[in-house]
């Protein structure tokens, strides 16, 4: 018989614990100890981690590191990075830690030691990158490549999207970069607008290659490219390379698996930036600066699975998490950068966490009783500021907010940084301490709007600082959230690495595309309100 969560006994401990420091304030606790905003802190590959202004003490913290010993955390890192099938429902290993792994580490998938062929497609795209960002690889017509427009959806696009607009400080301003991912046809049209085809590269990136939305942009590309160089279908071969798992599909594509860049089914879409489906990253930045970014993740990794966990940032943040989410009752928690190259983190951090652990049931696929993922959200700041950050100070629901600021602006402006920087400080600080009406009334308010300018505060945050966003820090802050996601998924005993509900969806829509398209009436067997919205569009689309 398992052994339920909810019956662990740090779990009824923390269940207790939780009815006794409810009340208290952060307020109070920095009162009790002046050191707390030292102590409560912890600091590793060059990341600094505050999490004093979170609503624990050292028993919430001692009980949380308890329930990852009695969940069995060391030893299901232990099995992930050593290429067990911990991905039990797809019956796959998990080993985007091989992605970065030093080329003479040994990392072993059914006897088999992967490190060697990870770096061979390194090397492969490092040679590719090379050829093209020198002008050596021609186009079609003989003109060197200018523009590089990545076809891939999901796991095949976050990372690389996030990653180009992260590390732009980095990219070469030569090369346009462009990402297509949205089946809807505009994405594609406003991609391309002002490209020519002559000097564009697309990379298909696909895990499975049969994608609905990327199988569509990539014909459409085909046929875009094909009609603005003359129709000689020849011209494919010099601007298609394909990124995926599966040659035989590549290949009835029609791109030569020659210019094929693999990977392998122990690497799960939203674990894959680091993959060959950063091949647009690596075009963007160079293979050195890509090296440097897998440097950082392998940082991050040794860390994980080395240092105790009290001193373990990906532990602390997956057990705050966890803290939050199923003791509070907490609904989301918002993710902050406070810089502007991080802009598409939040959004890429919302598949990571909420495709790995938004599961219902166990992998013994016991139905929990407990809540498991919590929603992540964010906006760069200051922006936010202005606009959602009103309810996570003053509205009803309890927010935690990781807030990540950097030491140095990649380009000093004046003082911009500093306040960008006063504003991370001061926003953390408002949401733990807020202001009593004591303080209001103090400043002359009348009583009557005492109440609405009243901040209860004890809003919990962590601060995550360090010195500079380059392509090493970049890859340790994917992997601290990969390695906190991981933590999560342990505690809550889901799989972090299946994704029933997005295969759902493909498998859904790939049904009513023939009904929306066959000539004639369709027999529709969907329920009344499928079957009427089909009928209505059919109507609509053929009046246009
Ligand atoms: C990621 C998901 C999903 C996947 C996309 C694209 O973990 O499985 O987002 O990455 O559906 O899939 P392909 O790469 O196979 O086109």
């Amino acid at each position: 018989m398992k052994t339920l969560l909810t019956d662990r006994p740090a779990w009824k401990s923390l269940s207790e614990h939780h009815k006794e420091i409810e009340k208290l304030h952060l307020r109070e606790l920095f009162a009790e100890d002046g050191n707390r905003g030292e102590q409560f802190t912890a600091e590793a590959a060059g990341l600094f981690l505050d999490y004093s202004k979170n609503r624990v003490t050292e028993t919430t913290l001692k009980l949380l590191l308890q329930l990852a010993q009695e969940c069995n955390l060391r030893t299901k890192m232990d099995a992930m990075f050593s290429g067990e099938k911990i991905n039990a429902t797809e019956n796959r290993a998990v080993l985007h830690v091989a992605l970065r792994a030093p080329r003479d580490a040994v990392i072993k998938v059914d006897g088999k030691n992967v490190v060697p062929e990870v770096h061979a497609v390194l090397d492969r795209m490092a040679d590719f990158s090379n050829r093209v960002r020198k002008g050596d690889w021609k186009g079609h017509t003989g003109k060197r490549i200018r523009s590089v427009v990545n076809i891939g959806i999901g796991g095949s696009d976050l990372g690389p999207v996030m990653a180009y607009e992260a590390l732009k400080h980095y990219s070469d301003r030569a090369l346009t970069f462009r990402f297509v991912s949205n089946v809807d046809g505009i994405d594609f049209v406003e991609a391309t607008r002002e490209l020519d085809p002559a000097e564009t590269l697309f990379i298909v990136s696909s895990k499975t290659f049969t994608t609905l939305e990327t199988m569509t942009n990539a014909q459409t590309a085909r046929d875009w490219l094909l009609s603005g160089l003359g129709g000689d279908r020849s011209a494919v071969a010099k601007h298609f390379v394909a990124v995926s798992t599966n040659a035989e599909k590549v290949s009835a594509f029609g791109i030569d698996t020659a210019n094929m860049f693999g990977f392998w089914d122990w690497v799960g879409g939203r674990y894959s930036m680091d993959s060959a489906i950063g091949l647009s990253t690596m075009l963007a930045i160079g293979p050195d600066n890509f090296r440097a970014l897998l440097k950082g993740f392998h940082e991050m990794d040794e860390h994980f699975l080395t240092a105790p966990f009290e001193r373990n940032l990906p532990v602390l943040l997956g057990l705050l998490a966890v803290w939050y989410t199923d003791f509070f009752d907490a609904q989301t928690i918002a993710v902050l950068p406070y810089e502007q190259y991080l802009k598409r983190f939040p959004a890429y951090l919302q598949q990571l966490t909420m495709e790995s652990n938004g599961k219902h049931v166990t992998l013994d696929g016991q139905q929990v009783n407990y809540d498991t993922g919590p929603i992540f959200w964010g906006e760069p700041g200051t922006n936010g500021q202005h606009s959602f950050y009103q309810l996570i100070h003053q509205g009803t629901r309890l927010i935690p907010c990781d807030f990540i600021g950097f030491g140095q602006a990649m380009t000093p402006l004046g003082r911009h940084h500093d306040m960008l920087l006063a504003n991370v400080f001061a926003q953390a600080e408002a949401l733990a301490f807020g202001k009593t009406a004591e303080q209001v009334k103090a400043e002359g308010t009348a009583d009557w709007l005492v109440p609405h300018r009243v901040f209860e505060g004890n809003r919990p945050s962590n601060v995550i600082l360090t010195e500079r966003l380059t392509p090493e820090v970049l890859g340790k802050l994917v992997a601290l959230y990969e390695h906190s996601v991981f933590t999560q998924g342990v505690i809550w005993n889901v799989n972090p690495f299946d994704q029933w509900g997005v295969e759902l969806g493909k498998a859904l829509a790939q049904r009513i595309v023939p009904e929306l398209e066959s000539p004639t009436e369709p027999a529709l067997n969907h329920d009344s309100s499928t079957n009427n919205l089909i009928r209505r569009y059919r109507a609509m689309r053929t009046r246009t």
